[in-house]
């Protein structure tokens, strides 16, 4: 492996002398790395990942879509007079000019800086970090609330498009792959008696009900660097699905993760729950970085996002048990199925308190 790194280095252009690399575990779809270099007497970290191109069949789309995301988030924070340096992604172009390189057919990389004295936390455990972390996807929706949302590749076609996730999850249940049907009908019982309720903000989109924007789509809070000692955020990254989006979605998945009184893949039903306090705190930061840009119909269905993305990414984990572990990288057996039931649990539990999810987006967006 450490030949490969090393070859992929040079071709990104990373200058200085090599020390050594580690693996960075949290993603579940790309693979990632953290390079460590020496230069000028000082150490010098870069990320290097390989892309995952059964997920993202047009990688190339992908980086064009990020570098033309990064250079304009990074024209917005010069024009503030601050410098970009820890605001935005900045990555490596090889001799060619290229954000990328082709190692084989299969094997599509690339490089950026690490942000330096930055991390992320898998679980936010406090507050503060919550509410930094809504405020990070919520600048970053001003951030590009007048980018060319033509100019966007559709990277991963009907990405959030709940009624189509439902389809492959009844052609995943009528394939039944792998033999796992037989263990689960209770689980898949259980996400089909949310249909309605999943499905409803998708169905308001293409009545024209909620208006397309450019949105984050992954808005979990390992997306987000802070200051590894005054904890404030830093950036946002993992750009690879940004595109054309509901709102409702981006403030939705990040409460999926960062309101949960449990891991993503908590084993213990009865500790999974929404954080009220968390819930809020994430509220406090994106609704507050947003409110002016809310029509009536988004602000009302900010709260609903939460359930829709978190039925959504459950079915997904369940949809992939049953198809044997083919799209998320799982590190022990049966997790996809862990996260499927911890995401059933949380979903049932957002909607029992749906109408105080809702209150308190309500009272930030005042
Ligand atoms: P994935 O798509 O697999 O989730 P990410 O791009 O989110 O990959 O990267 C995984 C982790 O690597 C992040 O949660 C963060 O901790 C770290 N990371 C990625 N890019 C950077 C960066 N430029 N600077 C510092 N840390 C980074
Ligand atoms: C994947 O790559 P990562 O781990 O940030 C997935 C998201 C899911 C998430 C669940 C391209 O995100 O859609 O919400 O796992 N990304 C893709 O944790 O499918
Ligand atoms: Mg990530």
């Amino acid at each position: 492996m450490e030949k490969m790194i090393k070859q992929v280095c040079e071709l990104f252009q990373i200058s200085g002398e090599y020390r050594s690399y580690e693996v960075i575990t949290s993603g579940h779809i790309n693979t990632t790395y953290k390079v460590y270099f020496f230069r000028n007497g000082e150490l010098k970290d870069y990320i290097l990942q390989r892309v995952n191109t059964k997920v993202f069949k047009n990688p190339v789309a992908v980086m064009e879509n990020v570098s033309s995301i990064t250079e304009y988030i990074r024209s917005k924070i010069k024009q503030t007079g601050v410098s970009a340096k820890r605001g935005v992604l900045h990555y490596q172009k090889t001799a060619e000019g290229n954000y990328y390189a082709y190692l084989s057919e299969t094997e599509f990389w690339r490089c950026c800086r690490f942000i330096d004295g930055s991390m992320s936390f898998l679980t936010p455990d406090t507050c503060e970090i919550v509410e930094a972390s809504g405020r990070a996807f919520g600048e970053f929706q001003q951030y590009l609330k007048d980018y060319p949302v033509e100019n966007l590749h559709i990277v991963i076609p009907h990405f959030h498009n709940t009624v189509n996730r439902y389809q492959l999850f009844r052609e995943a249940i009528e394939k039944d792959a792998v033999g796992r049907k037989g263990s689960v009908e209770q689980d898949i019982q259980g996400y089909f008696e949310l249909e309605e309720i999943a499905t409803r903000l998708y169905r308001m989109q293409k009545q024209g009900i909620l208006p397309l924007r450019v949105t984050h789509n992954d808005t979990k809070c390992s997306n987000v660097l802070f200051d590894e000692e005054t904890k404030d955020y830093l950036c946002v990254i993992d750009l690879d699905t940004v595109m054309p989006g509901l709102i409702a979605f981006d403030f939705g998945d990040a409460v999926r993760i960062a309101a949960s009184t449990g891991e993503e893949d908590e084993k213990d039903l009865l500790k999974v729950a929404v954080d009220m306090e968390k819930y809020e705190a994430f509220a406090r930061g994106f609704v507050g970085a947003v409110k002016e840009l809310l029509t009536d119909e988004e602000r009302k269905t900010l709260a609903l996002g939460a359930v829709a993305m978190t039925v959504e990414c459950g079915m997904r984990f369940l949809t992939d048990y049953l198809d044997g572990d083919e799209y998320f990288r799982t590190h022990y057996k049966d997790q996809n199925l862990v996260r499927a039931r911890c995401h059933l649990k949380l979903a049932k539990n957002m909607i029992e308190r749906l109408d105080e999810l809702q209150a308190i987006v309500e009272k930030y967006a005042q």
